[in-house]
């Protein structure tokens, strides 16, 4: 008997490979950690925000499932900056994520949809957070999927000092990370540092997220449409045109409603996301700085396009926290198909 025999070596592998347990994807801490390098400023600082964002998430998360179950459904009888009627989980959400960010240290200043100013965190912190704590709250009380969007850009002016709008008003292109995390059938944290898009599956039990979509991609061309048809009568020619070819080639419509939703779907399946200028809000519905920004950059970094319908999001230089834009994001040959109808006016 040689020495593998006698200790059994083959059969422990052999255990080893019969196993049921398909392998699981690599935790995001230790994704986070093993990548800290490609980022340029490299110091522990953006790892550990990210992990504060993901850690609010999982307190988000949890208090999303409990909706209907203890009161944190409905209107908290206030409004947004938008005026939009706050709910009272956008409130919760965003009091966890400015709380996980204001203890981490990293963070500077913070814009958020629920705040009417941006709100100063921590003088010494390098980085700027722009955030949409829970968009898509109107489907909070229907149980449809929701999502938090954030971007990260570092601070221009020296730490230890008064932040300047320069730090806070920068354009889509200067993020240093960008992502959103998807409250739907599973939860999903997506996010780039400018290398590729990521996506990782929450697994409750362990209360971890682990890789479950490595390397994702957008699809050069897709067959969905998402768009507020509803709306139709005050879109212009050129988004009606577009409208038109999407039936003549027989497309599909899906619009849920829940911008991340609709952005996570069409960036698996190939698509097109559209929310244009209308009649009555000539910029469109959504927020540059905290929604289209990270949809942008992830939907670049993912082999996709975003554009104003003209303009590529992420060069567009914002002036003021809550600007509004249209937005056209997915498959970069839709997107262009749309602009080029877009261009050519009646
Ligand atoms: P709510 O947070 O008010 O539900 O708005 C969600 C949202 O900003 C975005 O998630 C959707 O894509 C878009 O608005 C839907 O807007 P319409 O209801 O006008 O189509």
């Amino acid at each position: 008997m040689n020495m593998s025999e006698a200790l059994n070596l083959k059969s422990s592998t052999s255990i080893e490979r019969s196993r049921i347990a398909h392998s699981i994807g690599t935790a995001l801490d230790r994704f986070i950690k093993l990548n800290q390098d490609q980022f340029q400023y490299a110091s522990g600082e953006l790892s550990q925000l990210l992990r504060d964002i993901a850690l609010a998430s999982k307190v988000v998360n949890r208090e999303v499932n409990k909706a209907g179950l203890i009161d944190i459904m409905g209107s908290a009888g206030s409004q947004n900056t938008g005026g939009d009627e706050q709910q009272k989980l956008d409130v919760l959400a965003n009091i966890r994520f400015t709380r996980a960010l204001a203890k981490g240290g990293e963070v500077c200043a913070l814009v958020s949809e629920e705040s009417e100013t941006y709100v100063d965190l921590n003088n010494e912190g390098k980085y700027v957070i722009a955030i949409d704590p829970l968009d898509g709250s109107s489907n909070i009380d229907v149980n449809v999927s929701i999502g938090t969007i954030f971007s990260v850009y570092r601070r221009k002016s020296p730490t230890g000092t008064p932040i300047l709008p320069i730090d806070i008003l920068q354009k889509g292109s200067e993020q240093v990370a960008a992502g959103y995390v998807l409250y739907g059938s599973s939860t999903m944290l997506v996010y780039t540092t400018g290398h590729g898009v990521n996506g990782f599956t929450y697994e409750p039990t362990l209360g971890e997220y682990f890789l479950s979509h490595p390397d994702m991609q957008t699809p050069e061309d897709g067959k969905i449409f998402s768009i507020n048809e509803g709306l139709y009568n005050s879109f212009s020619p050129g988004v009606k045109r577009y409208i038109s070819h999407c039936k003549d080639n027989f497309y599909t419509g899906r619009y849920i409603g829940s911008l991340v939703a609709d952005f996570h779907r069409n960036m698996l399946k190939g698509g097109v996301y559209i929310y244009p200028a209308t009649e009555k809000d000539k910029n469109g519905k959504l927020r540059l700085m905290y929604e289209c920004n990270a949809l942008a950059f992830i939907a670049e970094q993912s082999g996709g396009a975003a554009t104003n319908g003209s303009v590529r999001i992420l060069d567009i230089q914002p002036e003021r926290l809550h600007q509004r834009t249209p937005f056209y994001t997915g498959s970069i040959n839709m997107v262009e198909q749309a602009m080029a109808m877009n261009s050519t006016n009646e």
